[in-house]
């Protein structure tokens, strides 16, 4: 993308003649929106700016979303705001920046439609209604946000303005905002901001444990549409469930919220295979780890670990039932007042008992379960839960002492995800075990006195797995819609 006169286009773009010029500027409807009223999530926002607020009373606090990023040469990738920015706002569109001042106010900082006497509107890529649709106005924004606005083209007088030492700035998200306030006190109390945003984000409102509920809905419908699609008796590609599940994401939702895995036979091994160029056989097993993200941004994350032909093999069943037990335990353990790691440790006694069972683990359960041994870790490789919410691994910049060692809490979501992964090239099992990695996914909400599992209406356990696969199988394959 490149800049002429303000307004961003590209190296292909023709010339514009001036007399084509004047007739783009004239002869247009007036079609400005008069009649915006406040969306049903703008209360919540609202809430979240205030508990924001009064953690960091007297301070100036800068939240901004981000701009588009290069994909290659000229073309971006699609935009998806920033998480925090999001949260407090509600907005969708780039470049913005949201300003809560000291007396607890705050402005939304924003590029509004552009008039159609200039060229933006027809030229500009990135701004141009022409090129992108519908943009939104600075009333037209209060108004559906229930915030004040304010013209981007102010914000570098009024960020000029702030004393770094009273004012807290979300960096690393934009270059401008990064550089227009100094840094102060090495960057700790900037560090705060983004520590309690994510700790604020841990306890989900009832706005959000709704579009979590949506995402997850669709997200078991996308399971659905894939078993559907699977045969049972010839193999396919891993991209016909990567692409099967991305329609239902794309229709129901935003999109995906985060790349699918789509892993069947060894590669359920690798924890993050997104390639997805494999084949998928019947005989094998199939992980599909993958969320639908609904249109506010809400994601879901859910694992289920299927037999391509119908029915699991002896060996097959019985890692499946071991994680499916493993799962259990962790799910049975969620509940307000916990640690965080209840989950975890509980899952992660029953898969050592299980591998020492086997005569896997060369130590015994009590043993490879101490913190200085860990063994059976060579088999589960990763923890057992994340916060969920806006982002897959939600609240990643929360202090340990909230989060990973902190404790439960209402409003929580968490997910509960076992694995047993049994490299192909793993000579420490028999031989019969190689190849074969299984992981279960649900989505639990905390609640006052206990949990929801989210995700509920997938099955887990493994006749259940089976006799689902065969009833949506029997049904066949179906679109969206
Ligand atoms: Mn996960």
């Amino acid at each position: 993308m490149s800049e002429h006169e303000g307004v961003k286009t590209s190296s292909h773009d023709q010339g514009l003649p001036e007399r084509l010029a004047e007739s783009m500027r004239s002869g247009w409807a007036d079609t400005e929106d008069r009649d915006v009223t406040a969306a049903e999530h703008a209360p919540f926002h609202a809430r979240r700016r205030q508990a924001l607020g009064e953690r960091f009373a007297g301070d100036t606090l800068v939240v901004p979303t981000g701009g588009l990023k290069v994909r290659a040469n000229d073309t971006d990738y699609e935009f998806r705001p920033g998480s925090d920015f999001y949260w407090l706002t509600g907005s969708h569109e780039p470049d913005e920046v949201l300003v809560l001042r000291p007396d607890g106010s705050a402005a939304l900082y924003l590029h509004p439609r552009s008039p159609r006497d200039t060229d933006e509107f027809f030229r500009d890529r990135v701004y141009g209604e022409l090129w992108v649709g519908r943009r939104p106005t600075l009333a037209g924004t209060a108004a559906l946000l229930a915030v004040e606005t304010a013209h981007i083209r102010d914000l570098a007088k009024a960020l000029a303005e702030l004393d770094p030492e009273t004012t807290r700035v979300l960096r690393g998200i934009d270059a401008t905002v990064d550089a227009a306030v100094g840094v102060a006190d090495d960057g700790l109390r900037d560090g705060e901001l983004a520590a309690v945003l994510a700790e604020l984000r841990l306890v989900k409102d009832s706005w959000e444990r709704g579009r979590l509920r949506l995402a997850v809905a669709a997200t078991a419908e996308g399971f659905e549409d894939v078993v559907r699609a699977l045969p049972a008796d010839r193999e396919v590609s891993e991209r016909l469930v990567e692409g099967v599940f991305g329609l239902r994401a794309r229709h129901d939702g935003n999109a995906v919220g985060y790349s699918t895995i789509a892993a069947a036979g060894a590669h359920a091994c690798t924890l993050h295979w997104i390639r997805n160029d494999g084949r998928v056989r019947p005989g094998d097993l199939l992980l599909l780890d993958a969320g639908v993200e609904d249109t506010h941004l809400y994601t879901a994350d859910v694992t289920r670990t299927l037999p391509v032909n119908g029915r699991f093999s002896d060996v097959q069943r019985r890692v499946y039932d071991l994680v499916f037990a493993a799962q259990e335990a962790g799910i049975a353990a969620v509940r307000p007042g916990v640690p965080f790691r209840a989950a975890h440790d509980a899952a992660m006694r029953v898969i050592a008992e299980g591998l020492a069972d086997w005569g896997i683990l060369p130590v015994s359960a009590e043993e490879s379960l101490e913190p200085g041994c860990g063994l059976h870790r060579r088999w589960t490789l990763h923890s057992t839960s994340h916060s969920l919410g806006l982002d897959v691994h939600d609240c990643a910049r929360a202090r340990a002492t909230a989060y990973l060692e902190g404790t439960l809490a209402e409003g929580h979501v968490l997910t509960v995800e076992p694995g047993l992964y049994f490299q192909a090239d793993d000579l420490t099992v028999p031989e019969e075990y190689r190849g074969i990695g299984v992981r279960i996914e649900d989505d639990i909400l905390v609640t006052a006195d206990g949990r929801e599992n989210l995700s509920a209406a997938l099955p887990r356990r493994s006749d259940e797995v089976e006799a689902w696969m065969a009833d949506l199988r029997k049904a066949g394959p179906r679109l969206p819609g």
